[in-house]
Protein backbone atom coordinates (compact mmCIF):
# COMPACT_ATOMS: atom_id res chain seq x y z
CA UNK A 1 0.00 0.00 0.00
CA UNK A 2 0.91 3.24 -1.03
CA UNK A 3 0.09 6.42 0.89
CA UNK A 4 0.37 10.15 0.20
CA UNK A 5 1.83 12.65 2.65
CA UNK A 6 -1.16 15.21 1.41
CA UNK A 7 -1.90 18.92 2.16
CA UNK A 8 -3.72 18.02 5.53
CA UNK A 9 -1.46 15.79 6.83
CA UNK A 10 0.18 16.11 9.80
CA UNK A 11 3.11 14.27 11.86
CA UNK A 12 2.48 13.36 15.62
CA UNK A 13 6.10 12.11 17.37
CA UNK A 14 4.94 10.60 20.75
CA UNK A 15 6.62 10.75 23.91
CA UNK A 16 10.14 10.52 22.06
CA UNK A 17 11.83 11.50 25.56
CA UNK A 18 15.10 10.56 27.59
CA UNK A 19 13.05 8.43 30.16
CA UNK A 20 11.63 6.41 27.72
CA UNK A 21 15.00 5.52 25.60
CA UNK A 22 17.95 2.90 26.94
CA UNK A 23 19.21 4.13 30.51
CA UNK A 24 15.91 6.07 30.98
CA UNK A 25 14.02 5.84 34.25
CA UNK A 26 10.89 3.53 32.28
CA UNK A 27 12.91 2.48 29.28
CA UNK A 28 11.62 0.99 25.93
CA UNK A 29 14.11 -1.66 24.71
CA UNK A 30 15.41 -0.36 21.77
CA UNK A 31 13.24 2.76 21.85
CA UNK A 32 15.84 4.56 20.21
CA UNK A 33 15.50 3.01 16.58
CA UNK A 34 12.47 5.07 16.13
CA UNK A 35 14.91 8.44 16.13
CA UNK A 36 16.56 8.06 12.77
CA UNK A 37 13.43 6.94 10.75
CA UNK A 38 11.19 9.94 12.54
CA UNK A 39 13.92 12.25 11.57
CA UNK A 40 13.69 11.44 8.21
CA UNK A 41 9.73 11.76 8.52
CA UNK A 42 10.33 15.55 10.59
CA UNK A 43 12.75 16.28 7.18
CA UNK A 44 10.44 15.44 5.13
CA UNK A 45 7.16 17.13 6.87
CA UNK A 46 9.34 20.57 7.66
CA UNK A 47 10.28 21.10 4.20
CA UNK A 48 6.46 20.79 2.95
CA UNK A 49 5.78 22.82 5.49
CA UNK A 50 3.10 20.85 7.49
CA UNK A 51 2.34 20.93 10.84
CA UNK A 52 4.54 18.04 13.07
CA UNK A 53 3.01 17.55 17.26
CA UNK A 54 5.60 16.31 19.66
CA UNK A 55 4.06 15.07 22.72
CA UNK A 56 5.49 14.92 25.56
CA UNK A 57 4.89 12.78 29.17
CA UNK A 58 5.04 15.67 31.42
CA UNK A 59 3.92 14.83 35.06
CA UNK A 60 4.05 16.74 38.42
CA UNK A 61 6.56 14.23 40.70
CA UNK A 62 3.41 12.87 42.47
CA UNK A 63 1.46 11.76 39.73
CA UNK A 64 -0.79 9.04 40.40
CA UNK A 65 0.56 6.71 37.58
CA UNK A 66 3.76 6.40 40.32
CA UNK A 67 4.78 3.35 42.33
CA UNK A 68 4.28 5.97 45.36
CA UNK A 69 1.31 6.37 44.39
CA UNK A 70 0.31 3.09 43.73
CA UNK A 71 0.43 3.45 40.01
CA UNK A 72 2.38 0.91 37.63
CA UNK A 73 4.97 2.36 36.69
CA UNK A 74 8.60 3.98 38.53
CA UNK A 75 8.59 8.06 38.52
CA UNK A 76 9.37 9.30 35.21
CA UNK A 77 8.97 12.34 32.81
CA UNK A 78 8.54 14.10 36.05
CA UNK A 79 7.96 18.35 34.97
CA UNK A 80 11.33 20.17 33.93
CA UNK A 81 13.52 16.98 34.74
CA UNK A 82 16.06 15.60 32.26
CA UNK A 83 14.43 12.89 31.54
CA UNK A 84 11.45 14.33 30.26
CA UNK A 85 13.39 16.04 27.81
CA UNK A 86 13.36 15.23 24.30
CA UNK A 87 15.65 12.59 23.36
CA UNK A 88 18.84 15.11 21.95
CA UNK A 89 19.38 13.29 18.20
CA UNK A 90 15.75 13.64 17.67
CA UNK A 91 15.36 17.18 15.47
CA UNK A 92 12.98 19.47 17.01
CA UNK A 93 12.05 22.00 14.46
CA UNK A 94 11.30 25.71 15.06
CA UNK A 95 7.64 25.34 14.36
CA UNK A 96 7.42 22.43 16.36
CA UNK A 97 3.98 21.96 18.27
CA UNK A 98 4.21 20.23 21.77
CA UNK A 99 1.93 19.06 23.62
CA UNK A 100 1.78 18.49 27.16
CA UNK A 101 0.13 14.99 28.56
CA UNK A 102 -0.55 13.94 32.48
CA UNK A 103 -0.24 17.16 33.82
CA UNK A 104 -2.58 16.56 36.69
CA UNK A 105 -1.35 14.65 39.34
CA UNK A 106 -5.09 12.80 39.50
CA UNK A 107 -5.12 11.65 35.91
CA UNK A 108 -3.37 9.18 33.79
CA UNK A 109 -3.38 10.60 29.91
CA UNK A 110 -1.83 8.02 28.03
CA UNK A 111 -2.92 9.94 24.84
CA UNK A 112 -2.30 12.68 23.22
CA UNK A 113 -5.54 13.98 22.60
CA UNK A 114 -6.21 13.55 26.67
CA UNK A 115 -6.92 16.72 28.75
CA UNK A 116 -4.74 18.86 25.59
CA UNK A 117 -5.54 20.98 22.71
CA UNK A 118 -4.38 18.65 20.28
CA UNK A 119 -7.95 18.42 18.90
CA UNK A 120 -8.48 21.65 18.13
CA UNK A 121 -5.20 22.42 17.04
CA UNK A 122 -5.75 19.73 14.37
CA UNK A 123 -8.80 20.91 13.70
CA UNK A 124 -7.86 24.89 13.42
CA UNK A 125 -5.06 23.48 10.92
CA UNK A 126 -7.65 21.78 8.53
CA UNK A 127 -5.44 18.05 9.32
CA UNK A 128 -7.20 15.13 8.14
CA UNK A 129 -4.54 12.20 7.79
CA UNK A 130 -2.19 11.82 10.52
CA UNK A 131 1.00 9.70 10.48
CA UNK A 132 2.39 8.52 13.69
CA UNK A 133 5.22 7.45 15.45
CA UNK A 134 6.96 7.53 18.91
CA UNK A 135 6.85 5.17 21.99
CA UNK A 136 5.52 3.25 23.13
CA UNK A 137 3.44 1.53 20.95
CA UNK A 138 1.03 -0.57 23.58
CA UNK A 139 0.81 2.57 25.63
CA UNK A 140 1.15 6.47 24.43
CA UNK A 141 1.01 5.10 20.92
CA UNK A 142 -2.12 3.22 21.13
CA UNK A 143 -3.90 4.74 23.07
CA UNK A 144 -3.50 8.57 20.58
CA UNK A 145 -4.09 6.36 17.49
CA UNK A 146 -7.55 5.19 19.03
CA UNK A 147 -8.53 8.45 20.45
CA UNK A 148 -7.53 9.89 16.44
CA UNK A 149 -9.98 7.37 14.64
CA UNK A 150 -12.60 7.53 16.99
CA UNK A 151 -12.33 11.47 16.13
CA UNK A 152 -12.02 10.42 12.58
CA UNK A 153 -8.66 11.80 11.67
CA UNK A 154 -7.13 9.17 8.67
CA UNK A 155 -4.27 7.37 10.72
CA UNK A 156 -1.47 6.02 9.51
CA UNK A 157 1.06 4.18 11.47
CA UNK A 158 4.67 4.12 10.68
CA UNK A 159 6.11 0.40 11.21
CA UNK A 160 9.82 1.77 12.07
CA UNK A 161 9.10 4.73 13.63
CA UNK A 162 7.22 2.77 16.78
CA UNK A 163 8.78 0.80 19.42
CA UNK A 164 6.97 -1.19 22.25
CA UNK A 165 8.22 -2.25 25.86
CA UNK A 166 6.75 -5.75 25.29
CA UNK A 167 6.82 -7.89 22.09
CA UNK A 168 3.76 -9.41 22.88
CA UNK A 169 1.89 -6.38 23.90
CA UNK A 170 2.87 -4.41 21.06
CA UNK A 171 1.91 -6.97 18.45
CA UNK A 172 -1.97 -7.22 20.04
CA UNK A 173 -1.42 -3.34 20.16
CA UNK A 174 -1.07 -3.30 16.27
CA UNK A 175 -4.07 -5.62 16.14
CA UNK A 176 -6.33 -3.62 18.00
CA UNK A 177 -4.84 -0.19 16.14
CA UNK A 178 -5.58 -2.39 12.87
CA UNK A 179 -9.30 -3.05 14.04
CA UNK A 180 -10.15 0.48 14.92
CA UNK A 181 -8.81 1.98 11.36
CA UNK A 182 -5.33 2.33 11.44
CA UNK A 183 -3.21 1.70 8.24
CA UNK A 184 0.31 0.09 9.28
CA UNK A 185 3.38 1.06 6.56
CA UNK A 186 6.88 0.73 5.98
CA UNK A 187 8.52 3.72 5.31
CA UNK A 188 9.21 3.36 2.28
CA UNK A 189 5.48 2.94 1.34
CA UNK A 190 5.09 6.55 1.72
CA UNK A 191 5.34 8.38 -1.30
CA UNK A 192 7.18 11.79 -1.08
C1 LIG B 1 3.99 5.89 28.57
C2 LIG B 1 3.92 4.49 30.39
C3 LIG B 1 3.76 5.56 31.23
C4 LIG B 1 4.16 6.05 27.09
C5 LIG B 1 3.82 6.98 29.42
O1 LIG B 1 4.60 7.14 26.64
O2 LIG B 1 3.85 5.09 26.35
N1 LIG B 1 4.02 4.67 29.06
N2 LIG B 1 3.71 6.80 30.73
ZN1 LIG C 1 3.75 8.50 32.04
Amino acid sequence: MRLAVTVNSCLIVVDVQRDFMPGGALPVPQGDSVISPLNSLIELFSSKGLPIVFTRDWHPRDHISFVDRGGPWPPHCVINSEGAEFHPNLIIPPKAIIVSKGTNRDREAYSGFQGTDLHSILLEKGVKRLFVGGVATEYCVKSTVIDALEIGFETIVVEEAVKGINKRDELSAKEEMIDHGAILVKIDEIKL
